[in-house]
């Protein structure tokens, strides 16, 4: 039926309200994240994003919020988890209330999500940072990894295929001393990067699978007068790392881009919540200016190959992200 006077008795449509929950607040990466999701809400139209996240990384802090999010009867959760498992029954819960939920970044295990969203391609993550700290140190020596927190899903697979490659014989003489995590707090990776630089008088090289853990190590490195004789290297944001590329603390490290990664990750809720046919493993989502993306069987999905940062190119990038 037509409306009598168009533009008096319609109404604007409801709202769809996508959660982009985080590890926790004050992360850089994640701002980027909420960034691209900002942008891709303004192309969707209708779509209002909700930022939120614990302020520590914690799973208990992210079941909080999702409670609350479930009383609030959000549209789609999209949400980096602290916990592969811990989650589940929470994500669960969202599902059955027709909440669809989706990961990015930090996978939640397949039961509790719709589709998970990966950065790029594990294998290649890890491996490129074993490279990168190699590279860095002639291919010899004592490494130690600084993580995030212990049960973040993404570093734990990340820390896994760091151990299959150091178990290869292309890198026999690298020695991995210890892995330890910051929590992806500055203050605790920092007082745990000095840990290390302190009991590991022969350390040459510290992975940092972490935007929070990279740029803490490295400040370490600089304050332990160790530039030169340690190398810090792993995952980080240019805006945060073209100081520590300059001071000779680090010569290398990557990262994916965290604006396309929240950005997709919110044209696949979308596609979710519109009930797109393709929006279901083996399909694909559409993910605006970032094109299709394919899930597979497990409903996964994975963008570009990491980018590699250097002195040559970390300011052309730095106002960026
Ligand atoms: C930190 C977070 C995030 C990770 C990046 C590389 O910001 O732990 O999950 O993807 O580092």
């Amino acid at each position: 039926m037509l409306a009598a006077v168009a533009g008096c008795t319609q109404k604007a449509p409801e709202k769809i309200r996508i959660a982009m929950v985080v590890k926790s607040l004050g992360n850089g990466f994640f701002d980027a994240a909420h960034a691209g999701a900002n942008e891709a809400a303004a192309q969707l139209k209708n779509v209002e994003i909700i930022y939120t996240g614990p302020t520590t990384p914690s799973a208990e802090g992210q079941i909080e919020i999702i409670n609350s999010l479930i009383s609030q009867k959000v549209s789609a959760i999209v949400i980096s988890a602290n916990d592969p498992n811990a989650l589940v029954p929470i994500a669960k819960k969202a599902m059955q209330r027709g909440i669809k939920v989706i990961s990015f970044d930090s996978g939640l295990a397949e039961e509790g999500r719709q589709m998970h969203l990966n950065p790029s391609n594990a294998q290649l993550i890890g491996r490129k940072q074993v490279q990168m700290a190699s590279d860095a140190i002639g291919g010899a020596g004592d490494i130690a990894i600084l993580s995030a927190s212990a049960q973040a899903t993404n570093q734990n697979i990340w820390i896994k295929v760091m151990k299959d490659e150091l178990a290869k014989p292309e890198f026999a003489k690298l020695k991995l001393v210890a892995t330890v995590y910051g929590d992806d707090q500055s203050d605790k990776s920092y007082r745990e990067a000095i840990g290390l630089l302190r009991s590991n008088p022969q350390l040459k090289a510290i992975i940092a699978p972490t935007t929070v853990g990279i740029n803490a190590a490295s400040k370490a490195v600089v304050d332990e007068k160790l530039v030169g004789k340690v190398f810090v290297t792993g995952l980080g944001l240019p805006s945060e790392m073209a100081g520590h590329v300059k001071s000779g603390a680090v010569r290398e490290f990557a990262i994916w881009n965290p604006i396309d990664l929240g950005y997709a990750a919110t044209y696949a809720a979308y596609g979710f919540v519109k009930g797109d046919p393709e929006a279901k493993a083996g399909g694909s989502i559409n993910a605006g200016r970032m094109g299709a993306i394919a899930l597979d069987a497990h409903g996964e999905a994975a963008m570009a190959p990491p980018f590699t940062y250097n002195k040559e190119n970390v300011d052309q990038f730095s106002s960026i992200f």
